[in-house]
């Protein structure tokens, strides 16, 4: 009997509580357990009879979308990508934030915007100004020391796909703030940098390694059928 690998929804790293003030527990516990649970959900489904792609990360699946057969594509694609988003996104927080950047990532900052207000400034226009639902995100580029931008990216994109080193990420969907913010997205940008986890987005800025894994796999993987 074949074991199925089944995509989990990961545990949060705190409890639904610790982002309070900032984010409530109310919503945390909605954008969980119920939002992201749902990816996971609708990955799982889709994939059902298609035992070729079983054995594959949640990330592999979002950067070789052609190698997905077409009839269930855009819902993989689509699920993977939101799980993916969001397990990013819970590790850009942390109960225990407080304080800026240091180190080689603070000295990238100073360098690439010239300093962490125009850095927030950045992040807050590119949030403000994204129609619909999306995704800010600081990345850094793989070559030429890690040159970093903020962009914004619509549903459930991710610059990964372009080759970008994912640094930190917010979640700008109405679902992530609506209960708490209302309609006022700009408040909520601005004070997730209270929740930040710096320590997280130095060591994705530093360490880079993992998705250079995957982009081998794009090109090294065979093309991929359903299978019973
Ligand atoms: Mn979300």
């Amino acid at each position: 009997m074949t074991v199925q690998m089944k995509h989990l929804l990961p545990p949060l790293p705190y409890d639904y509580a610790a982002l309070e003030p900032h984010i409530s527990a109310h919503t945390m516990m909605l954008h969980h357990g119920r939002h992201h649970a749902s990816y996971v959900a609708s990955l799982n489904s889709a994939l059902k009879g298609y035992s070729a792609l079983l054995g594959h990360s949640a990330l592999w699946l979002m950067l070789n979308a052609r190698r997905i057969p077409q009839q269930i594509r855009t819902t993989v694609r689509n699920s993977a990508a939101g799980h993916v988003n969001h397990s990013l996104f819970w590790r850009s927080m942390t109960p225990a934030a407080g304080g800026e950047p240091s180190g080689r990532l603070a000295d990238a900052i100073d360098r690439d915007f010239g300093g962490l207000d125009l850095l927030k400034a950045r992040f807050l226009e590119a949030g403000s100004k994204l129609f619909g639902s999306g995704w800010v995100w600081l990345t850094a580029s793989r070559e030429d020391c890690g040159v970093l931008q903020v962009r914004a990216t619509s549903g459930h994109d991710n610059p990964m796909l372009q080759g970008y080193v994912p640094v930190l990420v917010n979640d700008v969907w109405e679902h992530a703030y609506y209960l708490d913010r209302e309609d006022r997205r700009g408040d909520y940008l601005e004070r997730w940098w209270a929740v930040v986890n710096w320590e997280e987005a130095a060591r994705r800025f530093e360490n880079p390694a993992p998705s250079s894994e995957h982009r081998f796999e794009r090109d090294a993987a065979p093309a991929l059928r359903a299978g019973g």
